[in-house]
């Protein structure tokens, strides 16, 4: 059982972010929970149904491209409807907030950008996207279902989804931007990820090392709570408009 978090710690985090100008928000599946959206690791979670060594590696789609394509287009089923919860909401307003405030995330869905992000950091792609395996163009598509599986570009080639496999590196370009972005900022926001799928995670190790302070925002404690300068034990969706609702009294 995690307590939730007391206004204690809400006012210590507030006062991070009140003195800061250059933020750094990190999230991952949990940001989505309550919006309905499965996270991956623990019970109910997406992988224990599926082993991720059978849907979420580049060998499994080699193996078996059906198999995998029958897997993430019923996960982009149940994604279509969902919508933005409070969470995505306040961390879309931070943006005009801050003078420099960057959203990194492990989320294949486009939940940060249907709440109003922009410029978001896709760390381990999207969902929406697919790459043909055969000429490389990548696109958005918001098919879902597909009429037949698995989908095949109009140069015949097989289409796989644009996200990021284990033993797949991350877009090259995005992860220098969120590792630069790390070193430079004042506060880390470390939101709704367990912390321990790497290069990602490292964003953490980076801004504590660098001297930011870190506020996990999680119910459970992540692989990296410990080098968390506050905790708000809580879900996303609760803390976050409560900590805003801090700072906003802090400024007015
Ligand atoms: C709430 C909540 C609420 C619940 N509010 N919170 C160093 C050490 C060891 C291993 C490695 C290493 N470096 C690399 C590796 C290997 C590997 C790795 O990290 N393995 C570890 C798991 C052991 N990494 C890779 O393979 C990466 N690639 C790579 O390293 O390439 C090297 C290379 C270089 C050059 C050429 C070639 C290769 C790639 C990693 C790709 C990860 N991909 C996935 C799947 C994406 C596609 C898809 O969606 O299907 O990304 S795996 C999956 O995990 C997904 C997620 O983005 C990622 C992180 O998960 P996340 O978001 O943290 O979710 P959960 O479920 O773990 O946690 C949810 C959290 O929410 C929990 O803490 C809850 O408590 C919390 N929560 N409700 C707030 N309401
Ligand atoms: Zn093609």
């Amino acid at each position: 059982m995690t307590a939730m978090a007391d206004q204690d710690s809400i006012t210590r985090a507030a006062d991070l972010l009140a003195r800061a100008s250059r933020v750094v928000a990190f999230t991952g599946a949990g940001v989505s929970a309550e919006s309905g959206v499965p996270t991956f690791r623990g019970a109910g979670g997406l992988w224990e149904g599926h082993p991720v060594e059978q849907v979420a590696t580049p060998e499994a789609f080699a193996a078996d491209p059906l198999m995998v394509w029958r897997f993430y287009d019923q996960r982009r089923v149940n994604l279509a409807p969902r919508r933005p919860n409070p969470a995505h909401q306040v961390l879309a307003g931070w943006q005009e907030r801050f003078a420099s405030f960057v959203l990194a995330t492990q989320n294949v869905d486009s939940l940060h950008e249907d709440a109003g992000s922009r410029e978001v950091l896709h760390l381990h792609g999207s969902i929406w996207r697919v790459r043909c395996c055969r000429c490389q163009e990548e696109r958005e598509d918001r098919t879902a279902p597909f009429p037949a599986l698995p989908p095949r570009c109009p140069c015949g080639g097989l289409l796989r989804p644009a996200v990021v496999w284990f033993g797949e590196a991350l877009p090259m370009d995005v992860l220098e931007t969120a590792m630069v972005a790390a070193e430079r900022c004042e506060v880390l926001l470390v939101v709704g990820t367990s912390a321990v799928v790497y290069p990602a995670a490292g964003l953490v190790e980076v801004a504590a090392g660098a001297g930011a302070a870190v506020i996990e925002v999680n119910p459970q404690a992540s692989a990296l709570a410990w080098l968390a300068n506050v905790a708000l034990r809580g879900p996303a969706g609760e803390m976050l408009p409560r900590l805003q609702e801090a700072l906003a009294a802090r400024t007015s």
